[in-house]
Formats: structure tokens, sequence, C-alpha cells
């Protein structure tokens, strides 16, 4: 509960020039695996506490959605995200960002109104956001989430299924939602690398298969070795994440491509 405090309050102070901004945005390339070229990048949310070092998602948003905090931090994961692309976009550089967002979110119209807002003020195409919902999150509340997602997709903002395989999508759920990409969560990619369980191939050939009948787009998370990127490609995944070509990093730290460094 102090966390959650200190969160409030690193959330107040964003934008006050005498504060240390604790809340960032790193960010992770997407491979496309045939031409090994930087596609896109997902935004991933850190918090540099003062004394606990640099916190991971998982320490701290789940506490922001269980207090209601959550739009806050999504709040500022999307202005932040959207001012980046802006900035990388006047130096040329243009590839979609994907924001991550939760159960929470997508179970209210006032995301998609957040996001028209952002993308106006900062004079971005909709066409460079993407974000990232949950397998989980859309089978929770289908009929809210759908309709949120129909609107950001008729906005043009593109739609991905995050840790896909870990939830309960039936088949015919997954044709009729409005997602243009499909992320195989990263336990169905570790399992093809050495040691993994056996017929794990045919299982992410499976989803690959389903997924391009229904026109989805198919990208993996966690690819850590080669091996493990020509199976994937050799299994009809179009992109890949992982430590493989990169960590995620704070945007000075970030190349995407089209233009000279940053
Ligand atoms: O970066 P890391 O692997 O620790 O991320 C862990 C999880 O946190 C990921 O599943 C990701 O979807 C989630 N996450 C990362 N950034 C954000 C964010 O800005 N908002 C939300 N809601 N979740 C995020
Ligand atoms: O949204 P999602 O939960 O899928 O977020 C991706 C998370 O996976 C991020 O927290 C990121 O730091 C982490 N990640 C990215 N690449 C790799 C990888 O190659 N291996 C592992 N173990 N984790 C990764
Ligand atoms: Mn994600
Ligand atoms: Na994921």
């Amino acid at each position: 509960l102090v966390l959650l405090g200190e969160l409030h309050r690193a959330l107040e102070s964003r934008g006050d020039p005498t504060e240390v901004p604790q809340l960032e945005m790193h960010y992770q390339p997407k491979i496309e695996l045939a031409s090994q070229r930087t596609v896109g990048l997902e935004a991933l949310i850190r918090w540099r506490h003062p004394t606990r070092g640099l916190l991971p998602p998982g320490a701290f948003v789940p506490l922001a959605e269980q207090s209601g905090l959550i739009h806050r931090v999504t709040e500022f994961a999307l202005e932040e995200s959207v001012r980046q692309l802006a900035r990388w976009h006047a130096q040329g550089q243009a590839v979609p960002v994907a924001v991550n967002l939760s159960a929470h979110d997508v179970a209210s119209p006032a995301v998609v109104d957040m996001i028209e807002l952002l993308l106006a003020r900062h004079g971005v195409d909709a066409s460079l956001l993407e974000v990232e919902v949950t397998e989980t999150a859309l089978v929770a509340d289908r009929t809210r989430v759908v309709p949120v997602l129909e609107r950001l997709s008729a906005l043009g903002v593109c739609v991905a299924i995050d840790d896909f395989g870990t939830g309960t999508t039936s088949i015919s759920q997954l044709r009729d939602l409005p997602v243009a990409e499909l992320k195989i969560d990263r336990v169905f990619v570790a399992d093809l690398g050495e040691g993994g369980r056996a017929g794990s191939e045919v299982v992410v050939q499976a989803m690959v298969d389903l997924a391009h009948s229904f026109g989805l787009r198919v990208v993996a998370e966690g690819v850590e070795d080669e091996p493990t990127a020509r199976t994937l490609e050799r299994l009809g995944v179009d992109r890949a994440q992982g430590f493989l070509w990169a960590r995620p990093a704070p945007a000075s730290a970030v190349h995407p491509p089209g233009g000279s460094s940053l």
C-alpha cells in the first residue's frame, strides 16, 4: 500500500519540471522474420522507483488494476508512446508502436476517446498506433470489449491479441473478434527450444494456420535463440520479438528504421 501511494504521487508529478520523472516507456522491436527488419515496436512501461530501482510492470500494474489507478497508468503509457511516435516521425522514422491495454481499459469506450484525442493532439496517424489486449481480457467481458475494439479498428488502430494460447478463446470467437494480429505467448516459444515439450511444433503450427485462415498476422514473443527463430519462420510465423534481437530499452537507445540515430 506504500507502493500504491508512491505510484499515485509518481503519476501526479508527471509534467512537473521540478520532479524527476519516474514512469518511463521502454521499446522492444518486432522483427519481420523473412527480412530480419524492424517493422514495429512494443511499448513496455517501467517505474524508476527512487529506492527500489527499475520496476517491471508485474511489480505495479496488478496493483494499479486493483485500485482503479490503471486508467492513469494507461493514459501515461499512451501519451508517452504517442509523443515518442511524433518525435520519431519528425525524424523520418516511422514504424508502428504497440501499447498494452488492461482488461479494465478495454471494457470502457473512454479509452477510445483518449486515443483519438492523443493522436489528434500530437498529429500522429492512427495507423502508427497499435494496441495489445490479452486473450483473457478479451473473453472476460466480451460484450463490452468487442465494441471498444471495433471502434479502435474503425479509427485505424490495429488490435493484437496478446499472450495467445493462455486463455480460452474458441475458434469461432477468434473469427468474430476485430483483431489484426495474434501474439503467441512465450511459453509456446520456449517449448520449441531444447528441453521443450514434444509436439510443441504441432501446437504452434496449428495456431499459425488458424490465425492465417482468419487473415491475422502472427507474432511470436520471447525468442531467445537462432534455432527457435528459424523454427518459427519455417512454421509460418510472420514476426517475432525477443532478447535474440533486443531487450526493451528507452527511446534514446532505440533506432527505428528510416533514419539516422536519434
Ligand atoms: O516488460 P515485461 O515483460 O515485464 O512486461 C510484463 C507484462 O506487463 C507484459 O505482459 C505486458 O503486457 C504488461 N505491460 C507492459 N507495459 C504495460 C503497460 O503500459 N500497461 C499495461 N496495462 N500492461 C503493460
Ligand atoms: O505484453 P507481454 O506480457 O507479452 O510483454 C512482453 C514481456 O516479455 C516484456 O516484459 C519483456 O520484457 C519480456 N520479454 C521480451 N523478450 C523476451 C525474451 O526474449 N525472453 C523473455 N523471457 N522475456 C522477454
Ligand atoms: Mn504485449
Ligand atoms: Na505477451
